[in-house]
């Protein structure tokens, strides 16, 4: 029988969403499971996992992001590799996308769900889409100790949240900087790993209308909020990242 990989994520989480466009760039067929957190982890768990995205192919299960784009890197045709061969290029990118992983993916999570976390209506529509059918039905009695789980373990308040677009700010300066000699792409003339995370990772703060999870519309969130959107939208990186989004997200494999 035919094995289709799975690939198992929260539907709206920006890791997840770096993996499904690596995956759909070179058109890797897989499944995405989708699940309400922390239900995941009766999904990865049994795989060895913990956190998503998880992908699990028929001779491997990869427990993480960049594990996963090295290992479709191997199968990716020359024209199409997030990595380049050369190894000075190679290390940049290696370097680029491990800060993006660390550093920016957790701040604009922590951002991001300060504001998002305080509205139920909102978060039953983002958790809750695509995941299976039993799940849903739990979500009034699960939400509670999702919601408390996510404060927690992302530092989640108004404080932190404060800090966190401070710190955001100052990657999208540094990576405005990068950008100002009129380079294509972070790293050497290709698309590349450390663009794709830089894009995905900074996604919850720029809402690009091609993200490949789910987001909210501008209308559902507070005022505070969309003025820092808008903020981050209108700098060099901000627009570098909606261009990737229009350019790369669905296209690149033609
Ligand atoms: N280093 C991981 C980070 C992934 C990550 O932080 N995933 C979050 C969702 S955005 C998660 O699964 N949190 C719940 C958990 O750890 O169980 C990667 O790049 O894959």
């Amino acid at each position: 029988m035919f094995f289709v990989p799975r690939l198992i994520t929260f539907r709206i989480s920006h890791y997840c969403e770096k993996v499904r466009w690596a995956l759909d760039r070179i058109r890797f067929p897989y499944i995405e499971e989708c699940h309400l957190p922390p239900l995941h982890r009766l999904k990865t768990t049994p795989v060895g996992g913990s956190s998503v995205p998880v992908l699990v192919t028929q001779a491997q299960v990869f427990k993480d992001s960049a594990d996963i784009l090295n290992y479709l890197d191997t199968l990716t045709p020359l024209h199409l590799k997030l990595y380049p061969t050369s190894s000075v290029l190679r290390h940049e990118v290696d370097e680029l996308e491990a800060q993006f992983n660390c550093q920016l993916g957790v701040l604009t999570r922590q951002w991001g769900y300060f504001y998002a976390l305080a509205n139920r209506t909102l978060m039953q529509q983002l958790w809750c889409q695509g995941i299976p059918s039993w799940e849903k039905l739990l979500f009034p009695v699960v939400f509670p100790l999702t919601c408390r789980l996510a404060y927690s373990s992302y530092n989640v308040n108004r404080q932190s949240a404060l800090t966190a677009y401070h710190q955001i700010q100052q990657i999208f300066e540094a990576v405005s900087h990068r950008l100002s000699d009129g380079r294509r792409y972070l790293v050497g003339d290709c698309f590349s790993a450390a663009d794709l995370a830089f894009a995905s990772l900074s996604a919850p703060a720029l809402l690009p209308p091609e993200y490949g999870g789910l987001f909210p519309s501008l209308l559902q969130l507070p005022h505070e909020m969309v003025e820092q959107v808008h903020t981050l939208r209108d700098t060099v990186a901000g627009r570098y990242v909606l261009r990737l989004y229009q350019q790369e997200r669905y296209m690149a494999n033609i």
